[in-house]
């Protein structure tokens, strides 16, 4: 099977572990899934630790850059206490979102969307930049490789043809070459008509130089928890503690069978990933804090961070992410932090666009699920 597709597959697209759900250990098979009768909400682990959040009250700066939100900063309880993965009762790994600790940030502005490909597409236009996916995997990365191998490339959802056990991701992820920002669903692919739709295909560091190149930076994750909370304390989602209020869903995620062909219902109005602020803002005018793309923020990953913080016992100002990023179940992966969950995220598999909740991913792997927003300090 040493073919192109296997060895770019085995040496490269291993980083899906890192990248969809965050992923570090496999998830307990469940037979018939269609028929488990997953909960209206998820189990809580003990009593809340949440405090309320106090908003600062430093007024939002005359000059507000033009896309962008105020966002007062303050005190507020960061982190999650679900106890599962899915609302089926998968267990996973948002262990990694407690123990819930108190964070204090200064304010800031936020992109009121995610970078969409009109965006991106003028810094690759006015800085020529080549993104990782473009870029051709070197010897050197992957000393054992065949030359033939080596191709530019990323990684796609693939639905299933038929039900499968949720049990291993790389069933539905695959490795296409010809697959980049400007290609996000493989070569045959485009973004032409996608103007207002979220950039996908971006690895870290591409994240980071249109940041850069925009006069921004990428969020803390601490930064991006308190935006996407509103001012409010401890909820579920940024909406709120019902996934669907009045019975309406507040966010694109996807509804039906995981992950087989044709199985999302767009029971949200959308079936894959939607253009940018298709749902209701949240409290300080942020669309997408949940679902659609994931989104980059600055953080390193480490399981351990949060337990780290709340062993502290103090309010952390400014939290920056640890020193390092630290794994044990996957040390050979660098990772940073993703937020937010997207347009696959489903009840029965990966909940994760509950707000406190976090993901991963290698920082030079992308997927057609995978964007991110930026944030400016005044
Ligand atoms: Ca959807
Ligand atoms: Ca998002």
């Amino acid at each position: 099977m040493k073919n192109k597709t296997y060895w770019i597959f085995a040496l490269l697209t291993i980083f899906i572990v890192s990248i969809a759900y965050g992923f570090t250990k496999l998830i307990t098979p469940k037979d018939k899934l269609e028929t488990i009768d997953c909960a209206e909400t998820p189990k809580i682990s003990g009593e809340s630790d949440f405090k309320p959040t106090i908003v600062n009250k430093t007024p939002a700066p005359s000059a507000v850059p033009k896309g962008m939100a105020w966002i007062p900063g303050g005190e507020f309880s960061m982190g999650s206490n679900v106890e599962d993965e899915s609302l089926c009762s998968i267990k996973g790994v948002t262990k990694d979102a407690a123990a819930i600790h108190r964070v204090y940030v200064d304010g800031y502005f936020m992109d009121k969307t995610e970078v969409t490909n009109e965006e991106y597409a003028k810094f690759v236009k006015a800085t020529g930049y080549v993104t990782v996916a473009e870029q051709k995997p070197t010897k050197e990365e992957f000393p054992i490789a065949n030359e033939e191998d080596l191709i530019t490339g990323s990684v796609i959802f693939t639905p299933t043809p038929t039900a499968v056990n949720l049990n291993n991701f790389l069933q539905w992820w695959s490795y296409v070459g010809g697959t980049d920002w400007k290609h996000p669903e493989g070569p045959q692919s485009t973004i032409k008509g996608r103007e207002k739709y979220p950039v996908v295909q971006i690895a870290y560091e591409d994240a980071a130089a249109y940041a850069k190149w925009a006069g921004k930076r990428l969020p803390t994750e601490a930064e991006w928890e308190f935006a996407a909370r509103g001012g409010k304390t401890g909820n579920l989602y940024t909406w709120g503690n019902t996934l669907k209020p009045n019975g309406k869903f507040q966010a694109n995620i996807y509804q039906g069978h995981f992950p087989i062909k044709d199985g999302d219902t767009g029971e949200d109005g959308f079936k894959g990933i939607a253009p940018t602020a298709q749902f209701a803002p949240n409290q300080y005018g942020l669309y997408d804090m949940a679902g659609n793309v994931w989104e980059w923020v600055n953080d390193w990953y480490s399981t351990s961070y949060y337990d780290e913080l709340a062993q502290e016992g103090k309010v952390i100002k400014n939290p920056q992410g640890p020193s390092a990023y630290n794994d044990p179940n996957d040390p050979s992966q660098i990772k940073r932090v993703h937020r937010g969950g997207s347009f696959l995220c489903t009840d029965q598999y990966c909940t994760r666009y509950m707000v406190g909740t976090r993901g991963k991913g290698e920082v030079r792997s992308a997927a057609n699920h995978l964007g991110f927003r930026c944030v400016k300090s005044i």
